[in-house]
C-alpha cells in the first residue's frame, strides 16, 4: 500500500484500468481511484475495455470513459483496478508499452502479480480495498466517491451475502454510509433500474434450463439468436447464472454464451464447490465460488466439453 501512495504522489498522469464486462466492483474501484488522482492534482484516464452497463451510468466519472487507447499515449502509472491477471485489461499486445509502472490492485486469490507495484489481498472486493488505502492516505472520502465504493462492495458481496462478507466489510460500508450513501437509493439505482430487453432474456434464458440427472450441475446456453430476438445486449446477461445457482439442488452452475466471432464465455458459480479449478481448464480464473473463461468454440460442443470436465473433477471441487 505504501509504495502506490508513493507512486501516486511521485507521478503526474495515470490510466486507470477496469476488466473485460465491466462489473459493479472494476467500475466502483475505477471511479473512487480516480476521484482520489483528481484530488491530488493529476491527470487520469478511465479506460475500459467494454461498455460500461447503464446501471452505473450515474457513478462518478463514468460519463467519461475511454474505449480506446491511442497508439501514442503514454502515463506514469497504468493501475488495474479489479483484474486477476494482465490479459483481463484485454489490450494484451501493447498494455505494458502504455505505462512506465504498472499498479496492480485486486482481491482475486488466483492473481498473478503482473504489477510492479501490487496490492493484492483476498478480501470482500476490491473496493474495499482502495477504502483501506482511502485510510492509509488519510484520504476525505467525499458523498460521490463512498456511492462509487459502497457499489463495488455491495455488488461483488452480492448485497453482503457471499462468503466474502466479513465484519470489515459491514464496518467499511457503515462508514461509507456515514459519509453520505443512501442504501436504498443505490439499490434502487442498481437492481431496480432494469431494462425490459433484460427481462425478457432472463425469461428466454430461464426457460432454456438444462440439468445433469441428479440435478447437482445446471445450466444455460445463450446464442446470438437468442439475444437478437429479445432484443437485448450481451452485458444484460451478466446476472443470470446466479439464478442457477439459487435451485436448491444445484451445487455447480454455468452459463454459456456466444460472443461473435467463434468465441464463447463461460461464467461458474457454485454453492461451496471450487468452480476455479474447472474455469482454468478453459484458461480462465476468478474465485473459488464464481469464476469464468472465455474459449473458442461451438456452443453445444463447449458446453458438453464443460459438463465431461465438471463431472470429472467433481470430487476434487
Ligand atoms: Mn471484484
Amino acid at each position: 500500500m505504501n509504495d502506490i501512495v508513493k507512486a501516486i504522489h511521485a507521478s503526474k498522469s495515470f490510466l486507470i484500468c477496469m476488466h473485460i464486462d465491466p462489473d459493479g466492483d472494476t467500475i466502483g474501484s475505477a471511479s473512487a481511484f480516480a476521484s482520489i488522482v483528481e484530488r491530488t492534482g493529476k491527470e487520469f484516464k478511465i479506460f475500459s475495455p467494454n461498455k460500461i452497463p447503464d446501471i452505473y451510468g450515474f457513478i462518478k466519472h463514468m460519463d467519461k470513459v475511454s474505449y480506446e487507447i491511442g497508439p501514442s499515449e503514454h502515463f506514469d502509472v497504468l493501475v488495474a483496478v479489479d483484474c486477476g491477471d494482465i490479459k483481463r485489461i484485454g489490450k494484451e499486445e501493447k498494455i505494458r508499452s502504455l505505462a512506465d509502472i504498472i499498479v496492480n490492485i485486486d482481491h482475486h486469490k488466483d492473481n498473478t502479480g503482473f504489477g510492479n507495484v501490487n496490492y493484492t489481498r483476498i478480501s470482500s472486493s476490491t473496493g474495499e480495498l482502495i477504502y483501506d488505502l482511502t485510510k492509509e492516505m488519510k484520504f476525505d472520502i467525499d458523498k460521490e466517491m463512498a456511492e462509487a465504493l459502497y457499489v463495488a462492495i455491495t455488488t461483488d458481496t452480492g448485497r453482503f451475502k457471499y462468503d466474502n462478507t466479513s465484519a470489515k466489510t459491514f464496518e467499511a460500508a457503515a462508514d461509507l454510509v456515514k459519509k453520505g450513501v443512501d442504501p436504498h437509493d443505490i439499490s434502487v439505482k442498481v437492481y431496480e433500474s432494469r431494462n425490459m430487453s433484460e427481462i425478457r432474456i432472463l425469461g428466454r434464458a430461464l426457460d432454456k434450463i438444462e440439468t445433469s440427472p441428479d440435478g447437482k450441475i445446471a445450466w444455460i446456453k445463450i446464442t446470438g439468436k437468442d439475444l437478437s430476438e429479445t432484443g437485448s445486449r450481451n452485458e444484460e446477461l451478466n446476472g443470470i447464472v446466479d439464478y442457477l445457482r439459487s435451485i436448491k439442488s444445484v451445487e455447480v452452475a454455468y452459463f454459456l454464451r456466444e460472443l461473435g466471432g467463434g468465441k464463447i464465455k463461460l461464467n461458474f458459480r457454485s454453492k461451496s464447490k471450487n468452480v476455479q479449478k474447472i474455469a482454468k481448464e478453459f484458461n480462465g480464473g476468478g474465485h473459488n465460488m464464481a469464476a469464468g473463461a472465455v474459449i473458442d468454440g461451438n456452443i453445444d460442443e463447449v458446453a458438453d466439453k464443460v459438463l465431461a470436465v465438471t463431472k470429472g473433477l467433481w470430487t476434487e471441487l
